[in-house]
């Protein structure tokens, strides 16, 4: 795929996009002609740019909710962004007329024929990506290994395409430890997300030996990250196309280049659980277009065979933007017969300030990752959606460490739950601290119990005994643990029985 892409003209900026933004928060709509050039156009003008049939147009529409934007999505229309009712992205002549026809309020955008993408070079591009996870593996051989686990559909078709890395992070035979995996960029313009992944990795290794919390995770979890699922869809991004899709071209013989309307399959419709369901185009051109069949994509076949090799508590997979947790299911209104799937998404939602929901709530999707990792394996699975409509799918690169200490404390956390989820139901202890051999603790409920193991977790019940007084948990250690620097995991007991998470604190 050799095909370059020239630069969006930058008419649908960031700056308009925080405008509109705004302006939409605010609720004052666009009439004023003069707010940053955020000029709304007629119904006249849109219609005249979609007459050729060539050409898509930025908008604004209102719906009724979750269920006609799915019909959206369905028909084709690339969605950038969710709040509520209201839906931006673009559209073709085609899917305007199915908002005619479902009686939709539409509002132009003039002129922004699609998002630029900048692709701020502080992005990692593949190549540097890869070097990045070459760095880490080769700098803690002890902790992490890199593997190749399967081929983009550039790659298959005996092109130059890529590799599909994963960094397993673990010490010693993991093999039987609780699991998490993490995936990033099944979306090829959601280019916060492998960064996310990548800073992950660097806080786990760089944090061992030093910092209790990561030295625990490394030393009592296996942990998959995976950076980037559609590196070939990268590629284009780093040329400053808004793609989203993988770059297969054996279902249209459109380029690449059209626009977010070109050939592909949207990577996350293509999951074999209830493929074919609501929420997902038929259409090759479409930007939700689900492939030929569950796993029809060489990207999504190897994710599914990658996960099959072990067991896993948790599935984290980012996507952006629209600040939101999402659970399964996505394709159907029916809750998830398992109550810890929103429990621990509420908490991932406090910890980013993002909106916690099942994802149905959004919009329904069928062959989505997280409903086929929970549908089929069981797994506890979740999608975030990082940033604002303002931040949209390119923010500077200046703002990943914003959007990674948003993140950060949720992705632990499910690192923190994975020997046992159901301890999101027992009390969490804060401002865990030794001193002295003296340990303190508190939390927000009355404790029962509270006990301590060396080096790894042990059965609830069986570890030493702290003192449990009101909301606090304190005692002296014994001289056995403190004569050197030891790994201890404390947790505590609530009133309803439940024992809570393991907190992971040095002895001195
Ligand atoms: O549509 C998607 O694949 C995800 N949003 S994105 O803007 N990153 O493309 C959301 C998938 C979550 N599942 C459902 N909403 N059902
Ligand atoms: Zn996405």
């Amino acid at each position: 795929m050799a095909q370059r892409f020239s630069r969006r003209s930058g008419s649908f900026s960031r700056v308009a996009l925080a405008a509109l933004a705004l302006s939409l928060v605010a609720g004052c709509g666009f009439s004023t002609p003069s707010n940053g050039g955020m000029r709304t156009g007629t119904e006249a003008e849109l219609t005249a740019r979609l007459s050729d049939g060539q050409k898509d147009a930025a908008v604004i529409v209102s719906t009724s909710g979750p269920a006609q934007i799915g019909k959206l999505a369905e028909a084709g229309m690339d969605i950038w962004g969710v709040d509520g009712k209201r839906v931006i992205g673009s559209i073709t002549q085609r899917q305007y007329q199915t908002i005619k026809r479902l009686k939709l309020e539409v509002t132009y955008l003039p002129g922004k024929s699609g998002l630029d993408n900048s692709f701020d070079p502080g992005y990692h591009s593949n190549a540097e990506m890869i070097d990045a996870l070459k760095a880490l593996a080769s700098r803690y051989p002890n902790l992490a290994r890199l593997e190749d686990f399967g081929d983009s559909w550039e790659k298959k078709q005996g092109g130059k395409g890529n590799d599909l890395w994963v960094l397993k992070i673990g010490k010693g035979d993991t093999s039987a430890k609780p699991g998490v995996i993490y995936l990033g960029l099944h979306h090829a313009r959601e280019l916060v997300t492998p960064e996310m992944v990548l800073n992950l990795a660097k806080h786990l290794l760089e944090g061992y030996g030093t910092d209790a919390e990561a030295t625990h995770y490394v030393e009592n979890r296996e942990i998959w990250l995976v950076p980037m699922v559609n590196p070939d869809g990268h590629a284009l991004a780093e040329q400053g196309s808004d793609w989203r899709k993988n770059t297969n071209s054996s279902y249209t013989n459109l380029q690449p280049g059209h626009g977010p309307s070109g050939p592909g399959v949207d990577l996350n419709r293509n999951y074999g659980y209830k493929w074919g369901g609501p929420g997902a185009d038929t259409n090759p051109k479409g930007a939700t277009f689900r492939g030929a069949e569950g796993f029809s994509e060489p990207e999504t076949a190897a994710v599914r065979d990658l996960v099959r090799q072990r067991k896993w508590s948790f599935l984290m997979t980012y996507h952006s933007f629209s600040n939101l947790i999402l659970w399964p299911w996505g394709h159907t209104n029916v809750a998830p017969p398992d109550n810890r799937l929103p429990a621990i998404g509420k908490k991932l939602g406090e910890f980013s300030g993002y909106d916690p929901k099942q994802s149905v709530s959004l919009y329904p999707t069928s062959g989505d990752t997280t409903d086929w990792a929970f549908g089929e394996l069981g797994i506890l699975s979740y999608t975030t959606e990082i940033g604002t409509w303002g931040d949209g799918f390119d923010p500077p690169y200046s703002k990943v460490p914003q959007f990674w200490n948003e993140n950060r404390p949720g992705s632990l956390y499910m690192l923190k739950l994975a020997d046992n989820p159901s301890a999101v139901f027992g009390p969490e202890l804060k401002t865990v601290k030794v001193q002295n051999g003296q340990f303190n603790a508190s939390a927000s409920g009355a404790l029962t119990d509270v006990e301590f193991f060396v080096g790894k977790p042990g059965k609830e019940g069986t570890g030493t005994r702290l003192n449990a007084s009101g909301l606090n948990a304190s005692g002296m250690l014994p001289p056995s643990v403190m004569t050197e620097k030891q790994l201890l995991l404390v947790h505590a007991r609530g009133a309803n029985g439940q024992w809570g998470p393991f907190e992971a604190v040095w002895s001195r």
